[in-house]
């Protein structure tokens, strides 16, 4: 073998509730922002397709955590339905989201998937969003409650937990770039939420801290390596806004305990500092985390801005700075989006580098590509593409560990084909491809390729 991992190195595949589990009529499932946003506003979805379209882990479970073992999974990280559990956000336990999860756990237990649990993966209970979301402190308290639920519920048998997946989507997507429900463009309401988020997830990790549980406790990051066009000074100012606002400022408030200076002097520049208290500084400060997960698709090309912002416009980042496609780059034209595998690398030394060399492990990474029947043969995906992007991520990521970095493990996206946010199933991910007619999952070569890699705990 060229390229071999630890022997103790976590391999699997990462998965979310919403996009998964499915419902089933009585289960007692509240409603999210997703199924009511992809009912009321479902012009702005894909296809129309809504959240009630899944891979159906709610109803097949079982099999599919079998379908883990097949292909020799160690590890699996999805998230839990907080409108599964807690269907008014607050107060009452929904039995069966009880029964289910416990189920879940101890099948994934037993066929020696550990069990990689997230709290909130950008899906909000209906009811709290009613009243104002992350935007109101109120909802700190309840995702607290919440998290406490779920430690004192599973906290015995999970011993690796987040509490965030990619904290700044729901902000930036929700309330700057119209992607996401409630669909505001504010830049001020945007970094509040983004700061409640940070609250919760401080919230989250004391009230595990205190509870005395064996396992550890981390946060799900999105990083978006970025690279200036050129080493002149505007090109360099360009690159270092784009970073400050969308990387540095989550990862330092997480890693460091505080939001940089410079993040400071520039929202105070254009009067776009939000609400922030001494205590909520304090309590920042006063978190760590044991381990962090780095979601990885894509690099972000930057250049000095063309135009001249309007003034009188929304504040927002992409005042500061361009994005390019660079010509002659890879792309994956189903996303529209490069690939880059190196960016994997430069991700792990800059952990390594400026945030203590944390330990940390690959949460997602993966290749969306649409019309993926057309590579069907002999029943099965032939995605030499997939393999292909794998191995020359994992090559990078390989080299930065034999350079000291301490990954602990590899997830991909997905198990099984999801729904997505933006694209339902226009694009497919998984080592399992989905049939939505018939309901029937088969594994991909992909999956067949990672299996061996698995069992080899390698590859050449
Ligand atoms: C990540 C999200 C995942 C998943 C993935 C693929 O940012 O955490 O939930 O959706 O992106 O992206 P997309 O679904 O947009 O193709």
């Amino acid at each position: 073998m060229n390229r071999t991992f630890p022997k103790t190195f976590f391999w699997g595949a990462a998965s979310s509730a919403t996009q998964a589990e499915g419902r089933k009529i009585g289960d007692g499932k509240g409603e999210n922002i997703w199924d009511y946003a992809s009912k009321e506003y479902n012009h702005r979805f894909y296809d129309g397709v809504t959240t009630e379209t899944t891979s159906l882990f709610y109803r097949d479970y079982q099999q599919d955590i079998q379908k883990m073992q097949d292909i020799s999974f160690n590890s699996f990280r999805t998230s839990l339905s907080w409108s599964r559990l807690i269907p008014n956000g607050t107060g009452a336990v929904n039995p069966e989201a009880v029964a289910f999860y416990n189920d879940m756990i101890n099948k994934l237990i037993a066929k020696g998937v550990e069990p990689f649990i997230n709290l909130y993966h950008f899906d909000i209970p209906m009811v709290l969003q009613e009243r104002g979301g992350f935007e109101n402190k109120e909802v700190i308290d309840a995702y607290k409650q919440y998290a406490k639920t779920c430690f004192e519920l599973f906290g015995d048998r999970v011993k690796y937990w987040f509490t965030f997946n990619e904290p700044m989507i729901p902000a930036e997507a929700g309330y700057l770039h119209d992607r996401h429900y409630p669909y505001v463009v504010d830049f001020k309401r945007a970094a509040t939420v983004l700061h409640n988020i940070i609250l919760a997830h401080c919230e989250a990790v004391a009230v595990y801290r205190k509870m005395n549980l064996s396992g550890k406790i981390g946060i799900i990051m999105d990083v978006i390596p970025v690279y200036p066009r050129s080493q002149n000074p505007a090109d360099l100012y360009a690159a270092e806004m784009a970073d400050l606002f969308y990387t540095k400022s989550v990862n330092d408030a997480i890693l460091k305990g505080k939001y940089p200076e410079r993040l400071k002097d520039v929202l105070t520049e254009y009067n776009q500092v939000p609400e922030v208290t001494d205590a909520d500084l304090k309590l920042i400060a006063s978190t760590s985390i044991d381990l962090l997960g780095i979601n990885y698709y894509r690099p972000r090309r930057v250049k000095a801005k063309e135009c001249v912002p309007n003034p009188q416009g929304v504040f927002s980042p992409e005042w500061f700075f361009d994005e390019y496609v660079m010509p002659g780059r890879r792309m994956n034209t189903s996303r529209g989006i490069e690939i880059y595998p190196k960016g994997i690398y430069d991700i792990a030394k800059k952990i390594q580098t400026e945030y203590g060399n944390i330990d940390w492990f690959v949460s997602e990474n993966g290749i969306g590509i649409e019309g993926e029947e057309a590579f069907i043969e002999d029943g099965m995906v032939q995605d030499d593409y997939r393999i292909d992007f794998l191995k020359e991520h994992l090559t990078y990521l390989n080299q930065a560990m034999s350079e000291g970095s301490n990954c602990l493990g590899y997830h991909m996206w997905t198990f099984v084909d999801c729904w997505s946010w933006g694209n339902a199933y226009k694009n497919r991910y998984g080592f399992y491809r989905m049939d939505l007619a018939t309901g029937a999952k088969t594994i991909k070569k992909s999956g067949l390729w990672f299996k061996e890699l698995i069992e080899n705990n390698g590859f050449d």
